[in-house]
């Protein structure tokens, strides 16, 4: 299992408070992916700290951290042919007004900072996002036991 077939996401709370989990599944399975792992979690502020580090000089950082941490999350690894790139184009624009029709954020999104999903933007970003909540022993792809990147 190369790295490039694997991607993170994340149901965000609006989604998962809008009971969008099962939809937005449904989406990703009949779009060709396998799911490899998935829980429900409710992250803390510092992980979520920690998880957005790269955006902690933004100005929407704190509002960003507090959104993350306002209910429950769906976190999942999932397997596909070039999993990053093809999960980006399935989840659309960051901001759902500029996403295109079909895609999971101009369906389920509410806005720019509830915006439905979370998806890897790299393989190297995908693996250590899959590691953050995961351990190798968690992660089952289609050729079983995980073999991430050597790291
Ligand atoms: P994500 O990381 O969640 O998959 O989203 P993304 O790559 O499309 O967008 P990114 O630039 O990584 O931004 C991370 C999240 O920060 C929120 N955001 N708010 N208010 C704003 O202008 C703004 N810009 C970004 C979004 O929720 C975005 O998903
Ligand atoms: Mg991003």
């Amino acid at each position: 299992m190369e790295s490039g077939n694997l991607t993170f996401t994340m149901i965000k709370p609006g989604a998962v408070s809008n009971e969008y989990i099962g939809p937005i599944l449904s989406k990703i399975t009949e779009a060709g992916f396998r799911i490899a792992a998935m829980k429900m979690i409710k992250l803390r502020t510092a992980q979520a700290e920690v998880f957005y580090g790269i955006h902690r000089d933004r100005p929407f950082f704190k509002s960003l951290v507090e959104f993350m941490t306002s209910g429950p999350i769906v976190v999942a690894v999932l397997e596909k042919e070039n999993a990053v790139e093809a999960y980006r184009a399935l989840i659309g624009n960051t901001n759902p007004e500029e996403a295109k029709s079909g895609t999971i954020r101009k369906l389920f999104a509410e806005s720019v900072s509830k915006n439905a999903v979370h998806g890897s933007d790299s393989d190297e970003n995908a693996l250590n996002e899959a590691m953050f909540f995961f351990s190798r022993s968690e992660i089952f792809t289609k050729d079983g036991e995980v073999m991430m990147a050597a790291n």
